[in-house]
């Protein structure tokens, strides 16, 4: 996500250093690889579940290459910590991701709050590959480990007057120095989707990514991956699922609402304000590989498109 400052940096120099960025992950990737020394891992100190039974799912996208590891690893957003894709790798070790609890209320029968390890033991996990579409054009693949999120909304049985879902973020500025700083958003970080966008099955909730934990840069220990959505709707570190009768104020969508829509939905049609989304720049695809072109909902029409039938993908963006 690019933020206006005061001092609003030209389109150029923003793609110039991003481009910068990558270079240097993968040059470090690279040199890591020739070394045979293997960057440190950096998982949540979260011990995995007793039961890490991963199961595959017909969901997946057993097709696609996985992107390598390190490169979803080191190039992150998670403004809490930095505005600066690789360095909440390291930022990100002091926050404390175990024990933690989850919080289901509002337009739902049964309201609680669940130790993680509860939630998880009523749940099979499964390994997902999935397309990840950010909306400042670059773009990656996935392989998550977790669960549908219809699976848990369902346990705390929806009433009628569920329309909407809101997601927010847990507040630690001990640990994450912008919620400290209180700099350029506003915290907690808070999502939202309608409730059909929720129950559909490929949103998911996930634990884990390669086979292991989610790493704390990641959105340990719990995190949404709505994968035909712009990634920021993918909302790390989840401590809070309202069901609501409304629309929420979600994060981005307040901070700029002419650039970030509530839906998010992946287009290559619609530009974002200040750049076009026909292609992305695919992590890890090396210097020569050429961009791909963005496919409408990230690929996952066949899915999805229903969601969406009547609506002006323009006007909803
Ligand atoms: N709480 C929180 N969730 C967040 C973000 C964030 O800054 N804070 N960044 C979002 C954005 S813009 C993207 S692209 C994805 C990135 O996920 P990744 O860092 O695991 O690749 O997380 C999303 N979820
Ligand atoms: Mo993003």
């Amino acid at each position: 996500m690019i933020i206006k400052t005061h001092k609003d940096i030209p389109s150029s120099e923003i793609t110039d250093e991003k481009v910068f960025n990558e270079r240097r992950t993968l040059i470090k990737a690279m040199l890591a690889t020739a070394a045979g020394a293997s960057i440190p891992t950096a998982w949540a100190n979260n011990a995995k579940p007793n039961a890490w039974n991963v199961a595959k799912s017909d969901l997946s996208n057993a097709a696609l290459t996985p992107t390598p590891i390190e490169l979803v690893k080191n190039y992150t957003n998670y403004y809490e910590f930095t505005l600066n894709k690789e360095d909440s790798t390291k930022l990100a070790q002091n926050f404390i991701a175990d024990p933690w609890s989850l919080e289901i209320s509002g337009e739902v029968e049964k309201a609680g709050t669940y130790h993680l390890e509860d939630i998880l033991q009523q749940q099979t996990l499964e390994e997902r590959i999935y397309r990840f579409r950010c909306v400042e054009a670059w773009s990656m693949v996935v392989p998550w480990v977790g669960f549908s999120l219809a699976n848990l909304l369902k346990l705390a049985k929806p009433l009628s007057t569920a329309h909407f879902v809101k997601f927010t973020t847990i507040q630690q500025p001990e640990t994450m120095p912008n919620q400290r700083n209180k700099v350029m958003l506003e915290w907690p970080y808070v999502e939202g989707l309608r409730i059909d966008e929720a129950m559909h099955p490929l949103t998911m909730l996930a634990v884990g990514m390669y086979g292991d934990t989610l790493p704390k840069q990641n959105g340990a220990p719990l995190r949404l991956v709505v994968p035909w959505k712009y990634g920021f709707k993918s909302i790390k570190a989840i401590v809070k699922i309202e069901l609501l009768k409304n629309p929420p104020l979600t994060t981005w969508n307040k901070s700029a609402p002419a650039e970030y829509g509530f839906y998010a939905n992946v287009n290559p049609a619609v530009s974002h304000p200040r750049w076009s989304q026909n292609s992305e720049r695919q992590l890890g695809s090396g210097f020569f590989t050429s961009r791909r072109q963005t496919e409408l909902f990230n690929g996952y029409g066949e899915q999805v498109a229903s969601l969406y039938q009547d609506m002006d993908l323009r006007h909803f963006f």
